[in-house]
């Protein structure tokens, strides 16, 4: 350990400590704008400056490593000059066109200004003008606004290791952005707007789509149906100051009723059926692998994460007949409230108008994908991220915080735990193998309470193995085989294991789960500001307790499902499936 003093109180940290996480341990907060947790600091903003007797020159306390008798003042009136500077440089540069702003009140530049005090900048106006970027469907980007803190550098190129953003330029100059291309969509980008999560002012945000569902909802003639990510309703809370973790799906669906939506279904219905056909089409690939000593594309890949997509059609094209031909539940869900419930309801989907919650912005592009009209309309009209449908509220004037719980609608809103574990890493495979272990050996898994250990969590690579045993007759080709489960989230890590799969190297795996953000959806670009491993944890935690709340926990034990396929369907895999719910990728 290390003994300094911070503002003349004594502090003892480990070796190695930033002097912003020292003072941070005895209640000093410093402020930054460049530094987030998990996210490594460039040390570029310079608000954090910190006075360090005998030192030559301040130092930024995000980077500075606490030493043994160090001196240390946050106070003083050199380091408060020093920072205040810092801050008013950084204004000087800036739009400050706050009203108009998409972070109003949610930016920490304004935060940090704000609790300086500072009400008016001495430096001269020099802002930089800089085209919208419109480019995508999931995001906007506004130049204009950035402040050069290198967060989103950071999520880009070391985190997700996509490389897409880099400062370019020098000095005064400096942008950030794609290199030569000047608009994303002509960029590597995936959009998975872990970019969008990390920025601390207005420069990248999700692309706007409430006033086009304000505009379906104030419309008479329209029929409007939500439904929302398993992810949501571990999130949504703190759009409202409930912390990290609380657990809002009733509110969730009062809000939405509120807001005036004429259903309230649930992506988890999906996520239901999405373990049925994909469970299904495992057990197919392996049969024909195994009984039938067919040439099959094994391990099977998941399917759900449309950032993931973007990333295997773009930089591993040789992975796509891996990947599982099931389209994403948001995908299975559109098209089924266009069919499936417009039958049930009467009602001619031409004016169903369907508006799906999802914590990501890559769902936006999904949603926009060309082929997604199966239904013989746009499948999902509108897509919301969790920060969206926050405002949205907000804009109500709904007080969330005290809403009564609600249910989602029949039909499509019914659904069991194994859905709602899908929101984070680990969750698609545990729910894939409830049903699938069981389909197979008409057993449930055998782990205390249904739960795959080893693959919870956040470590970023995560595997299990099991034996099957005890087969049913159909599947007694399957007695005895290990089967071998492969989990990744964040895709520095997806990196690794297609690299591994290009190399031959997965062969002895039958199931692969890739999820594009760190932690799986619980920590999507869509997500409310700031996400960190505590964070992390804390909405993980909410949805393995939604899971264990339930009387049903496994997806083909969800009643609607069973109805679906009884009524509509006809059977995992069949004719209405194919059509409806899966899908063919683009390299
Ligand atoms: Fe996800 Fe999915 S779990 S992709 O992570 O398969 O976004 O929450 O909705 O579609 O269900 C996201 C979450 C979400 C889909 C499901
Ligand atoms: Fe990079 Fe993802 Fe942002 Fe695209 S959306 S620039 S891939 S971090």
């Amino acid at each position: 350990t290390v003994n300094l003093t911070i503002d003349n109180q004594p502090v003892t940290v480990p070796k190695g400590t930033t002097i912003l996480n020292a003072a941070r341990s005895i209640g000093i907060k410093i402020p930054t704008l460049c530094h987030m947790e998990g996210v490594v600091s460039p040390g570029s903003c310079r608000v954090c400056l910190v006075e360090v007797e005998g030192a030559r020159t301040l130092l930024p306390s995000c980077i500075a490593q606490v030493g043994e008798g160090m001196i240390v003042h946050v106070n003083s009136k050199t380091a408060r000059t020093a920072r205040r500077t810092s801050v008013e440089l950084i204004l000087a540069n800036h739009p400050l066109d706050c009203n108009n702003c998409s972070r109003n009140n949610n930016c920490e530049l304004q935060t940090i200004a704000s609790d300086m005090g500072i009400t008016a900048s001495r430096f001269p106006r020099l802002v930089q003008e800089h085209p919208l970027d419109l480019s995508t469907s999931g995001l906007t980007r506004d130049m204009s606004k950035c402040i050069l803190c290198r967060r989103c550098v950071t999520a880009c190129q070391n985190i997700q290791q996509v490389g897409v953003l880099a400062a370019q330029k020098r000095g005064f100059a400096t942008i950030i952005g794609g290199g030569a291309k000047a608009n994303l969509a002509e960029t590597t980008c995936v959009q998975c707007g872990q970019c969008a999560a990390v920025c601390p002012v207005g420069a990248i945000t999700e692309k706007d789509a409430i006033a086009d569902v304000w505009a379906a909802l104030d419309d008479p003639k329209k029929h409007v149906v939500v439904h929302t990510a398993p992810a949501i309703r571990a999130a949504l809370g703190e759009c409202f100051g409930m912390p990290a973790g609380s657990r809002v799906t009733g509110k969730m669906v009062t809000a939405l009723r509120r807001l005036g939506f004429d259903k309230v279904f649930d992506t988890n219905f999906a996520a239901d059926l999405t373990i049925m056909e994909e469970g299904f089409e495992l057990i197919k690939r392996l049969t024909d692998a195994v009984r039938d000593k067919k040439a099959v594309a094994l391990p099977q890949f998941t399917s759900c994460c449309p950032g993931w997509i973007n990333f295997a059609e773009t930089f591993y094209p040789k992975s796509l007949p891996y990947l599982s031909s099931c389209k994403s539940p948001m995908q299975m869900e559109g098209p089924l409230i266009k069919t499936w419930y417009a039958q049930k309801a009467g009602i001619d989907p031409k004016d169903i108008v369907v508006v799906s919650v999802m914590p990501c912005t890559a769902k936006k592009h999904e949603a926009n994908r060309p082929e997604m009209v199966d239904s013989g309309f746009k499948d999902t009209d509108y897509v919301l991220t969790t920060r969206e449908l926050g405002k949205m509220v907000t804009a109500a004037g709904i007080d969330f915080v005290n809403l009564p719980d609600g249910r989602a609608d029949e039909l499509a809103g019914e659904s069991t735990g194994a859905a709602d574990i899908f929101a984070n890493s680990g969750g698609v495979m545990e729910a894939a193998l409830r049903t699938a272990y069981e389909v197979i050996t008409g057993r449930e898994l055998p782990f205390p309470s249904l739960h795959v250990a080893s693959i919870q969590g956040l470590d970023g690579i995560k595997e299990a193995a099991f034996k099957l045993d005890g087969c049913k007759p159909e599947f007694s080709f399957l007695e005895g085989v290990t089967v071998k489960v492969l989990v990744a989230h964040g895709l520095g890590n997806a990196h690794k294991v297609c690299k591994k799969l290009e190399a031959g190297d997965l062969a002895e795996y039958q199931f692969v789960e890739i999820m594009t953000c760190p932690g799986g959806c619980i920590g999507g670009g869509g997500q409310p500001r700031m996400t960190d491993d505590n964070v992390r944890r804390a909405r993980i935690a909410a949805i393995y307790s939604e899971d264990e709340s339930r009387t049903l926990r496994k997806s083909h034990e969800n009643p609607e499902i069973k109805r679906i396929y009884a009524e509509f369907l006809g059977e995992p895999l069949g004719h209405k499936s194919h059509h409806l719910l899966h899908t063919t990728y683009t390299p």
